[in-house]
């Protein structure tokens, strides 16, 4: 969870392969040569021209194989080391320019099985279950915007109560990028660059500075809509700072003032789609007109 750190490139196991492969074609090379250089002398010795025998001839093709093998080899190790050597600069130049708040990436389990909504809380849900609607523009399949944290929680309890939904509740942040994430480890569920995003968001390049409907572009890998783009979402933890420690089900800290959102927005730049990127709002806050969706836990199915 978080951004990892790029992992420097382990220069002893290229350099072994590629001195192996150099040290492969030195020899071929000098028993061919000396066997050549001997044939000369023998032939110049005795006054005749060259000659081979099958047995001998043969012996030097295998040799010249090996030899051709050390060289291809000792080629290929020397691109990936340069490939390699690419990458991490690559990524090390823009692990630099993300943002503290993501950072140290650390490793997060999750024990419990759970289900994420598949898209944000459409209007026409929110309210029927509320019987009040805060989007500043109305449309029924829109997400629900400028939704406040205890608004969100007020919905989560209410339709674990009346409609069936038992134990319905806000995700913690780790089962957000977890499931937003799908399995990927790019910047974006759908990749790294912005027409990788643009498939899977609605954010501020492409959005008309507008929400669009939920579930208009295509799902992550594991069938949610809209994890990036469209409508902030609230999660259930207090906003604080990462460590490097291991953690198992984190709920973030007992107290704090700010509650986390994932995701960006509609109105949003592509750096803050990112499925590591969060923020934290006060949770009677609704700037970023915020929306969210729904956990359940998979044993009260
Ligand atoms: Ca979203």
């Amino acid at each position: 969870m978080g951004v990892p750190e790029p992992v420097p490139v382990d220069y002893d196991v290229f350099h072994n392969k590629i001195v192996f492969g150099q040290i492969l074609a030195f020899i071929a090379s000098t028993i061919v040569l000396a066997l050549l250089v001997a044939s000369v002398i023998k032939a110049r010795k005795n006054k005749t021209r060259l000659q081979y025998s099958l047995k001998r001839l043969t012996f030097v093709i295998v040799v010249s194989s090996f030899g051709i093998l050390g060289c291809v080899y000792y080629w290929e190790k020397s691109k990936e080391l340069q490939q390699a050597q690419r990458e991490f600069n690559e990524q090390n130049l823009r692990y630099q320019k993300y943002d503290i708040n993501e950072k140290p990436g650390h490793k997060v389990r999750i024990t419990a099985p759970f289900y994420l909504g598949k898209f944000e809380v459409a209007q026409a849900q929110f309210e029927s279950v509320m019987s009040n609607n805060p989007s500043p523009i109305r449309s029924a399949t829109n997400p629900v915007e400028g939704v406040t944290w205890f608004e969100a929680v007020q919905f989560c309890t209410a339709i674990s109560e009346f409609n069936g939904c038992y134990g319905a509740r806000l995700p913690t942040e780790a089962e957000w990028e977890f499931a937003a994430r799908a399995g990927t480890n790019t910047l974006y569920c759908s990749g790294n660059s912005k027409t990788d995003l643009s498939s899977v968001a609605w954010f501020g390049d492409n959005s008309g500075s507008s929400p669009h409907p939920v579930g208009e572009k295509i799902p992550n890998n594991w069938g949610l809509y809209d994890v990036h783009g469209n409508v902030w979402e609230w999660c259930s933890n207090y906003h604080c700072k990462y460590t490097s420690d291991s953690v198992v089900d984190p709920k973030g800290p007992s107290q704090g003032d700010e509650r986390v959102l994932r995701g960006g927005s509609f109105s949003d730049d592509v750096g803050m789609c990112r499925s590591t990127f969060r923020i934290g709002n006060a949770p009677n806050a609704t700037i970023d007109a915020p929306g969210f969706r729904v956990v359940i836990p998979a044993q009260h199915e």
